[in-house]
């Protein structure tokens, strides 16, 4: 007796057969594309995050950075045109870093000097001696840590420490879109409210190993 079941029930069996491997191949494939597609994303996340940012780079908008003056010269004399301090004493300089109107970093003082330098680590430490080390770069950095937007900036202000009164040395702005990955160098013309003549500021991205932190300052 033949059925239609009958019938039917083996050209079913060959369709569905003939289909099998066909989908085998495609599952296996969309899974390869899955998890290539992944493992690319995996890789190029921190690149496009800007872990890898290298020396030079522009600053990634919305990233957090280390900031810190690696170095300010003043004009020798204050904004009266008189001496710093008593007799020839050279101003004692020390500075802050203000974002968004907030103080977010305040550095030591560096007595009697014209031409003041900051190492961005804790006093005892050089950058060199971090190679090879297990700190995490918060723990040793001394700096502000604020975040990149182009039309924002920081001010770095910056007095003569004395015991009475301080004298103001003047205040900059620095646009966040001026920076870039490492050092940065801005010059001034003295005015009658600055007498800074050089700024030196180092921009350090905060997820960095510390070891790229220390290539990153050579
Ligand atoms: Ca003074
Ligand atoms: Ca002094």
């Amino acid at each position: 007796m033949t059925s239609m079941s009958d019938f039917d029930a083996p050209k079913k069996t060959a369709w569905f057969g003939a289909l099998v491997p066909v989908l085998l191949v495609l599952a296996s494939a969309g899974l390869y594309w899955f998890l290539s597609e992944r493992g690319e994303g995996g890789e190029s996340e921190p690149k496009v995050d800007g872990s890898a940012q290298s020396l030079g780079a522009r600053l990634v908008t919305g990233k957090t950075y280390y900031l810190f003056a690696s170095l300010i010269e003043l004009y020798p004399k204050n904004l009266e045109n008189e001496n710093w301090d008593l007799g020839d004493g050279g101003p004692d300089i020390r500075y802050r870093v203000l974002w968004q109107g907030n103080e977010v970093f305040k550095s030591k003082v560096k007595d009697d000097s014209l031409i003041a330098d900051w190492s961005g680590l804790g006093v005892e430490l050089e950058w060199s001696d971090l190679l090879g080390k297990k700190f995490s770069p918060d723990e040793v950095i001394k700096g502000a840590r604020v975040r990149s937007a182009d039309d924002q900036y920081v001010a770095i202000e910056v007095v003569d420490n004395d015991v009475a009164d301080n004298d103001e040395v003047g205040s900059v702005e620095i646009l966040f879109k001026d920076l870039r990955v490492g050092t940065n160098e801005f010059k001034y013309e003295k005015t009658s409210d600055s007498a800074i003549r050089r700024v030196v500021v180092r921009v350090l991205p905060v997820d960095s190993s510390l070891q790229d932190l220390v290539n990153l300052m050579k």
